[in-house]
């Protein structure tokens, strides 16, 4: 079991949905954000703090032996709040692990480094890099930071590209890209309680008859338990089927690869 884990980002949809069911997992949680956390228990510690400020990031890293980063922009933007909470934060957060003994991490990446390819391709993790997004972008960045500290420190991360993270596969795209929550707690655990883990590049995607990711490397480590297809059926009745040339279903990234890239307003 963990000291103290901390998990960034914890305000947000996946940290709310996942933190009740990571309780056993550290003797203390430690629940961080850029707003307040609505879910936090007595018993939680809570730190509200910007990623893009170091001397913050390096207090909330401090005393913790694991690290659950899901904080920062998860979706298309301007530059500036991706350079502040995906760039200048993931840098912060990795100096911070340095100097408070390499506490384990793991780093949630996503499916927009790879979007540009087309759902007709299959992956492995040493694809060329296609971000469909400057979000795209600083996932990559995190990734090559998370290699970095890894090379030079020993620091261990898990690279997790997490495909559509949602209670339910919600539409035909996310048939190859589902990945369900009980699937990243079994990702999560796996990673915090491996003797060993390096620094992998893992699909963070569940076992999809329909999917694009090859998790092969891995499966001493984890493997997802569930499958989009049970859901298949509900979405062909549910969910118009875009036409056949629609970004939706021709990119892996699926309609992040039509954004513009946006200005500051
Ligand atoms: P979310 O947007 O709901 O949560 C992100 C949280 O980070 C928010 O609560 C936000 O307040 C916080 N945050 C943003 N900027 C910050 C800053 N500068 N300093 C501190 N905190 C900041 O995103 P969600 O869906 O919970 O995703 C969690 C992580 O997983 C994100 O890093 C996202 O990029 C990644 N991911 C999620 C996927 C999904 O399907 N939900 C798919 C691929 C990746
Ligand atoms: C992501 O990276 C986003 O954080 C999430 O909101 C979804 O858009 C997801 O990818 C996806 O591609 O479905």
């Amino acid at each position: 079991m963990l000291k103290r884990l901390l998990i960034t980002g914890a305000a947000g949809a996946l940290g709310r949905a996942l933190t009740p069911r990571l309780r056993d997992m550290a003797e203390t949680l430690r629940l961080a954000d850029i707003v307040p956390v609505p879910d936090a228990l007595p018993q939680d510690e809570v730190v509200q703090c910007d990623l893009a400020d170091a001397a913050a990031v390096n207090a909330m890293v401090a005393g913790c032996d694991g690290i659950l980063h899901l904080g920062g922009i998860s979706v298309e933007r301007p530059f500036d709040p991706i350079l502040q909470g995906n760039i200048v934060g993931v840098y912060n957060l990795y100096e911070a692990a340095r100097v408070h003994g390499l506490p384990r991490i793991l780093f949630a990446s996503s499916n927009h480094t790879i979007g540009f390819y087309k759902q007709t391709e299959r992956l492995g993790p040493d694809c060329t890099y296609k971000p469909d997004s400057l979000y795209g972008v600083s996932k990559i960045f995190g990734e090559a930071v998370a290699q970095l500290y890894f090379e030079k420190f020993g620091q261990e991360t898990a690279r997790v590209r997490i495909g559509s993270c949602t209670p339910t596969p919600e539409n035909h795209r996310a048939l190859g890209s589902w990945f369900s929550h009980d699937d990243f707690l079994s990702l999560i655990r796996a990673v915090f309680e491996a003797p060993s883990l390096g620094c992998p590049v893992i699909w963070g995607v569940s076992d999809n008859d329909a999917g694009w990711w090859d998790n092969s490397h891995i499966a001493g480590l984890w493997q997802a338990s569930d499958n989009a297809e049970t859901f298949r059926a509900k979405i062909e009745a549910t969910v118009a089927l875009p036409a056949a040339d629609e970004a939706t279903r021709v990119y892996q990234g699926g309609i992040f690869t039509t954004y513009p890239i946006y200005q500051k307003t």
